[in-house]
């Protein structure tokens, strides 16, 4: 973050960023969500005074999570949806929660060049992943954007994650749709049949069914519509759909969005929307406790002290690991007194 950067952000209030939001400006937003994107004690405090202004501003988009190997068309399909979305009336809200990110130290995720034609219409707003910490951190900044967006009055937020590792579960817990994007012919193992990573998804779709890759695309549908009658019923009211779209032609686009909106109206009519929704939000709380418990762990001066130490006992076999993080707990807990 440039020092500019920050000083111009200073000059907003907490009510500009409230009223800036409210209004539906994507600059305010994209300031509120920097804001909310920074480690810097002063910005948490603010932002979560701005976020405390506008809850009942939220909870009204349809959320939707997108995921799968890198590579298969998540920011092509976005782009090609968000721009149908838009032409019927929708505004769009994009963001994305790369776990890679805090280790490269760059998004490529929601890159906006990525997406060309969403990125040049005015009602869309596109926002790359954090780089925080830890994917538990990115995920939580993510959570509180889409709430930022939602106040803007973005009525579809999509959440674009790399189907690799856990990202894919944590963005699951904070969208009401999960969608899965497969390849033709790529083996299951590489694509998380076997990882349960499909057991998360709410509609899954078989994209580049275009050109050569149709038969093959066909012959891929057949096979996930096949797998799924051996997943454990994880709900009665929705069998997820295997369907085929391209992402670059725009074949299947307009019966993807009927299933999202369908499995979406159906959580509403059926009161799961808001069970979904509660159960979402205890985790979240769960998962700021453990943020926040770890990072004062952590940077504890006691516990700092005491850690090497028990680290070369452990290493040499004069205690146990166990042993020697309850010592630590214990350091960190007598501080708390
Ligand atoms: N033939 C064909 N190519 C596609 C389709 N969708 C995407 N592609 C191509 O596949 C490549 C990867 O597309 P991206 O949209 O960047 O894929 P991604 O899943 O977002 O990739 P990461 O963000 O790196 O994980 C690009 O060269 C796209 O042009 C499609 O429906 N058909
Ligand atoms: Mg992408």
């Amino acid at each position: 973050m440039t020092p500019t950067g920050r000083s111009s952000r200073r000059t907003l209030s907490i009510d500009d960023y409230v009223e800036g939001i409210r209004k539906g400006s994507r600059r305010i937003l994209a300031q509120a969500i920097t804001l909310v994107e920074s480690q810097h004690p002063g910005d948490t405090d603010q932002a979560q005074e701005v976020l405390r202004h506008l809850v009942a501003n939220t909870g009204k988009a349809h959320r939707i999570g997108i995921s799968g190997i890198p590579g298969v068309g998540k920011s092509t399909l976005i782009d090609a949806l968000g721009v149908h979305l838009i032409d019927s009336g929708h505004r769009v809200a994009v963001l994305a929660v790369d776990p890679s990110s805090s280790l490269s130290g760059g998004s490529l995720l929601g890159d906006k060049s990525r997406m060309p034609r969403l990125a040049a219409i005015d009602k869309a707003f596109i926002r790359p992943s954090p780089n925080a910490q830890s994917l538990g951190g990115v995920t939580l900044r993510t959570r509180e954007s889409l709430l930022l967006c939602e106040a803007a009055g973005y009525d579809v937020v999509l959440v674009e994650t790399v189907g690799v590792g856990q990202s894919e579960t944590m963005v699951a817990n904070l969208v009401d749709t999960f969608l899965l994007l497969m390849l033709p012919g790529a083996g299951d193992e590489l694509q998380g049949l076997k990882k349960g990573i499909v057991e998360l998804a709410d509609v899954i779709a078989v994209n580049k069914a275009d050109g050569d890759n149709l038969e093959r695309a066909r012959l891929a549908q057949q096979e996930y519509k096949a797998a799924l009658h051996y997943l454990p019923d994880r709900d009665q009211s929705w069998s997820p759909p295997v369907l085929l779209v391209s992402a670059l032609t725009g074949a299947g686009l307009s019966e993807l969005w009927e299933r999202l909106e369908l499995h979406r109206s159906m959580l509403e009519e059926s009161g799961e929307l808001d069970e979904k929704r509660q159960i979402q939000l205890r985790h979240w709380i769960r998962t700021v406790i453990e943020e926040r418990l770890l990072v004062s762990f952590g940077s504890h001066a006691g516990v700092l002290e005491r850690l090497h130490g028990l680290e070369s006992a452990v290493a040499e076999g004069r205690t146990t690991a166990t042993t020697a993080a309850d010592e630590l707990i214990r350091t960190f807990k007598e501080s708390l007194g």
